[in-house]
């Protein structure tokens, strides 16, 4: 088993694989559940890592999905209750490493509460959410479940975050979702309310009826609306991955016309070692140095930065 962490590799180009790796990976994972192999389990998580896989599909279509299947089996009597067990367990610590190997591409100075609704011991999809918007430049305080409502009002009271997430699986989740909504409300009028979980496809389950501000399903979903919402897309990058992005769009321009680093160098009077210092993403480069490629490439500079 061989552990990279990637929080040090620096920013990489993320690629969503095809339906056909995800489920050949989400079954060996699945695989290694029912058989309580954790190592196997992470050599296939840590497969998928190593192939640049954006998180949300290592957190929905792997960990979640195959701790759907585990419940399925548990169901159907194919396995037992201490084997689900273990596998949440083993897909608790999963999401736990998963964190460290995307580290956030920028910082939107948001903050958010995540919380299952208490008497609700499925955490994992609140978790999944929380780190989710993790990655996104959130800071998080992920509360796990059994939160009464007036502890998280005072919570919230005190930190006043922007926004609130909160899950609920079982039945009488509502009702609960409710009163920490209320709580919620209470403590802070401004924080966007975003409820998600199994019980929120419930018929009574309405924003609306809940008094949320939003009901998801999907918590890819749920992450679209808020980038709207909070236009985070606008929000301050990192100087990596800015200088990541100045890079590979030089490249690709330079690429596009057939030249060799060498002779865009000449162009622009650079340095061909400074180019691909560029090129690479690891050259601070200057405005002057900008300008410079523009020029060369025939492009505006407001193209290398967008
Ligand atoms: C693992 C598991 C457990 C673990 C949970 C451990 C943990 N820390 O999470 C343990 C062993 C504790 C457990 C206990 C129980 N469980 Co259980 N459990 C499961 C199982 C197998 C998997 C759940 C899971 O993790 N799924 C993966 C997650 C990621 O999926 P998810 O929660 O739906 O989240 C997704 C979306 O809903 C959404 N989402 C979730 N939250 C949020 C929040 C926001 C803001 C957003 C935007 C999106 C979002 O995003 C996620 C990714 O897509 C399911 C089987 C199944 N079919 O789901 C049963 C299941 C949920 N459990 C069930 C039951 C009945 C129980 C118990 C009552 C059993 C008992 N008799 O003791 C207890 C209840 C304990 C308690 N106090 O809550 C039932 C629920 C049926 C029902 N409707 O009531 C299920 C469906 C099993 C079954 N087929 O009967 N369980």
């Amino acid at each position: 088993m061989v552990i990279q962490n990637g929080g040090s590799a620096g920013p990489v180009q993320r690629t969503a694989p095809t339906a056909r790796e995800v489920k050949r990976v989400r079954d060996r994972y699945l695989r290694a559940l029912t058989r309580g192999d954790e190592t196997e389990a992470t050599d296939a998580i840590q497969e998928a890592v190593s192939f640049h896989w954006p998180p949300a599909t290592l957190y929905i279509d792997v960990l979640a999905s195959a701790m759907t299947k585990i419940g399925d089996m548990w169901h159907a009597g194919e396995i037992s209750i201490a084997h689900e067990h273990q596998a949440t367990q083993v897909t608790l610590r999963q999401a736990a490493l998963l964190r460290q190997f995307f580290p956030p591409e920028r910082k939107t100075g948001l903050h958010a509460i995540v919380s299952a609704v208490e008497r609700n011991g499925h955490t994992l999809g609140a978790m999944i959410f929380s780190d989710l918007i993790y990655f996104e430049g959130w800071d998080t305080d992920f509360l796990g479940s059994g939160t009464p409502p007036d502890a998280l009002g005072q919570m919230v009271a005190e930190r006043k975050p922007d926004l609130v997430a909160l899950s609920a699986t079982q039945p009488g989740g509502i009702e609960l979702l409710r009163d920490c909504i209320q709580a919620v409300r209470k403590a802070h009028k401004d924080a966007f309310v975003i409820v998600g979980g199994p019980v929120t496809s419930q018929k009574d389950s309405a924003t609306g009826q809940l008094g949320a501000d939003l009901v998801a399903t999907d918590p890819m979903e749920a992450i679209e609306e808020i980038r709207t919402r909070f236009e985070v897309a606008g929000t301050s990058i990192s100087l990596e991955h800015l200088l990541q992005r100045v890079g590979e769009q030089v490249k690709s321009r330079r690429l596009a016309k057939g030249w060799s680093q060498q002779h865009l160098a000449q162009l622009a009077s650079l340095d061909r070692t400074y180019l691909s210092g560029v090129e690479n993403g690891k050259q601070n480069l200057t405005l002057g140095a900008v300008k410079k490629l523009a020029d060369a490439l025939g492009s505006p500079i407001p193209d290398f930065l967008s």
